[in-house]
């Protein structure tokens, strides 16, 4: 805080304007929140904007010249034949079982045991002991990141990439608390992690302690579970358990607190074969009668659409979904974490629904008359309006997840169980359905509707994108950020298979793709990673360059560069008359910045240079590479259904279409 003349003067006016806003009219909740620091003497706050504080950013650019300012924060090599060889010790080489060691060597043991090969972290005071074991260990290798946040969410690409456990460890206190916002995001989004922390001594556990902070019950409600280490004779235990629970059922994080005098205890290391826990049983099979009600419900069906989530590619069950999809001739609409599920080209594909979803797959979801969700949750940003959401359809939900049944959206026919384990009876019940009016009356609306952007000679984030997925052909690991470059990926790039879009979703967490790119580069080499930033995601963990550069990771990183924080700038133009609180963002010279980072980079600010440049990007196998692309400033991602809202709401492109199309006579019933 700051205390001077013309502050105190500022203060007494608000103080004063405080009271009589409070007497006379009233205010917004954005207003109070304002004039309330206001009162307290605070005159300058330190933040970022969101789409859930756009209000407050409105109040502030008011009184910006009140001098209340809004200041932005910012916040061991492993070869390519490594990548290839994910090692996997025989048991020749570590039959420790039945041995005395240390907490520390048991640590390391039991990760062999569990096939882990890769684990990122940043070291601290309490893990020397475990830093010490792993030099010796050739089959794990620790991977320095420059931040335990960024540790987190390469542990994610990696998962999410490979369907193999993430693996972090972190140091205690701060180490600790920087994995925070990676565990959330991987709870929201499912993704199975295993976080382990460093703790100070069990005698002082409670004490204040130098580096001493609660992670237990910090990350409780964001993990799916997590445990304390009190006694070196559990650390096995623990550890096996921590491994099942994060990768079994609705897979998420699990984490693990290591006190220092545990490391150091000794034991005899005997690592379980299995675990079996009370009260954690989670459901495979489906309930066979449900399934039969689900088939009959879909025999009925003149207008189905598969709604498909996360879930499905958790399960390893794209080609199950793909085959009722095909049997039942059914359209497939596809959630942020979907994508890939189904591929594109298909004329059975309507893309991305919800809040940017397609025209099309959003007003299928309206005039369905069975919807049936696949390891989706009914997320806010794809239902909008939950009562008018499939208002008209007969709802059967598949998920492993009981608590997420009937949650947002009541459902018909609920079946709680594996998704691939479910639909493969579902599968072999159902039968051809004649969709050709609903299939014809869908191709009329993606003709009407389609996702368009205006072609120009100016540079737009749509057209690098779908510039993009043409010269991949869709055959690359795309990681994107948050905001607008996130859905404008996820509209205008050729999905074509599971595990190749990587995003957060769930939590929206800016700063989330240059480590998740570097994770899923760790995991993968058979196809090209890119990590799709805009400029104010890549500055959340741009330290991660160092550990990119160091390992030679061959990631591609495309910023999407139009100094605003776009998302934000977007939801203000459109519901706050453009006024643009703290939204623009400088940002250094990304090029010269990578250079230093012993990258080679380049900046690119036509449309001409687009397609060379992907493509020499794409040629480059040495080591990462860095484009800047200076994309148009204010541009908006369409269409958009306001938060909360309906299909009869959305904002379609004003972009003109190039032909004339059919018109919307065999509309059922015209909405929007
Ligand atoms: C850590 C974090 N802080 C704030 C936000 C709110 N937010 C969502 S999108 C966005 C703008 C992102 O800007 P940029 O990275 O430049 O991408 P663009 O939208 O311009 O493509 C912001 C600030 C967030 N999602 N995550």
């Amino acid at each position: 805080m700051r205390f001077g003349k013309k502050a105190a003067g500022m203060r007494k006016v608000l103080r004063k304007s405080y009271k009589q806003q409070q007497q006379k009219e009233e205010i917004t909740g954005y207003e109070i929140f304002i004039r309330c620091l206001a009162a307290e003497g605070v005159d300058i706050i330190f933040g970022y904007p969101g789409a859930s504080i756009v209000g407050i950013h409105d109040v502030l650019y008011d009184i910006e010249a009140a001098k209340i300012k809004d200041i932005k924060t910012e916040e061991g090599t492993i070869s390519n034949n490594r990548r290839n060889n994910a090692m996997t010790p025989t048991k020749a080489q570590d039959n420790h079982q039945g041995k005395t060691m240390t907490g520390a060597e048991i640590f390391v043991r039991s990760l062999v045991e569990e096939g882990v090969d890769i684990l990122f972290g940043y070291p601290g005071g309490v893990l020397i002991g475990i830093h010490d074991v792993l030099l010796d260990v050739t089959h794990i290798k620790h991977i320095l990141t420059r931040h335990e946040q960024g540790a987190t969410h390469a542990a994610e690409g990696y998962a999410k990439a490979t369907g193999k456990p993430g693996v972090v460890l972190a140091t205690s206190g701060p180490g600790a608390t920087n994995t925070v916002t990676g565990i959330a995001n991987a709870y929201m989004d499912s993704v199975p992690l295993v976080v382990f922390t460093g703790q100070v001594v069990t005698k002082l556990i409670g004490n204040d302690a130098f580096q001493e902070v609660d992670i237990v019950g910090i990350t409780r409600p964001i993990t799916k579970h997590n445990f304390l280490v009190k006694d070196v004779n559990e650390l096995a235990n623990t550890i096996k358990a921590a491994f099942y629970i994060a990768t079994t059922g609705r897979p998420g994080p699990v984490l693990v607190d290591l006190p220092k005098d545990m490391l150091a205890a000794k034991t005899v290391f005997e690592y379980p074969k299995s675990i079996t826990l009370r009260s954690y049983h989670p459901t495979l099979e489906g309930n066979i009668k449900q399934i039969k009600k689900a088939a009959e419900i879909l025999s009925q069906s003149k207008r189905p659409l598969l709604y498909v989530g996360g879930g499905v590619i958790s399960s390893n069950a794209s080609a199950e979904v793909r085959a009722l999809a095909d049997k039942l001739r059914a359209p497939v609409a596809t959630t942020l974490h979907g994508l890939g599920v189904y591929p594109e080209q298909s004329k059975l594909a309507l893309g991305m629904l919800g809040m940017h979803g397609t025209w099309y797959s959003n007003m299928a979801v309206d005039q369905c008359d069975v919807l049936v969700a696949i390891g989706a949750r009914f997320d806010d940003r794809v239902t909008g309006n939950v009562e008018k959401f499939a208002e008209n359809a007969k709802k059967i939900h598949i998920d492993i997840d009981p608590s997420a049944i009937s949650k947002n959206v009541q459902v018909d026919v609920p079946i709680v169980g594996d998704v691939k384990h479910v639909l493969k009876h579902l599968n072999e019940m159902v039968k051809p359905l004649e969709t050709k009016d609903w299939l014809r009356l869908i191709d009329e609306w993606k003709a009407e509707h389609p996702l368009r952007y205006k072609h120009d000679e100016l540079l737009r984030a749509q057209y690098v994108i779908q510039k993009l997925g043409e010269i991949t052909d869709g055959d690359a690991i795309i990681i994107s950020d948050v905001g607008q470059s996130q859905m404008w990926t996820a509209q205008f790039f050729k999905w074509k298979h599971p595990r190749t879009h990587i995003t957060s979703g769930g939590l929206g967490t800016m700063g989330f793709s240059l480590p998740a790119a570097m994770g899923a580069a760790f995991g993968r080499n058979d196809l090209p990673v890119i990590c799709i930033s805009g400029d104010g995601g890549l500055q959340m963990n741009i330290q991660e360059l160092a550990t990119i550069s160091y390992n030679k990771l061959p990631v591609k990183i495309f910023v999407m560069n139009n100094g605003y924080l776009g998302m934000v700038r977007q939801w203000q133009e459109f519901f706050w008359k453009k006024r643009y609180s703290s939204t623009r963002i400088t940002s250094p010279d990304f090029v010269k910045v990578a250079e230093a980072y012993g990258i080679p980079a380049q900046r690119v600010t036509s449309p001409a240079e687009v397609e060379s440049t992907i493509k020499n990007a794409l040629k480059y196998k040495a080591g990462p590479i860095f484009v800047e692309f200076t994309v148009v400033k204010e541009e908006n991602v369409y269409p958009m259904i306001p938060a909360g809202q309906t299909i009869g709401e959305i904002i379609d492109s004003p972009e003109p279409l190039e032909q004339k199309h059919a018109t919307h006579k065999t509309m059922i019933h015209a909405k929007g």
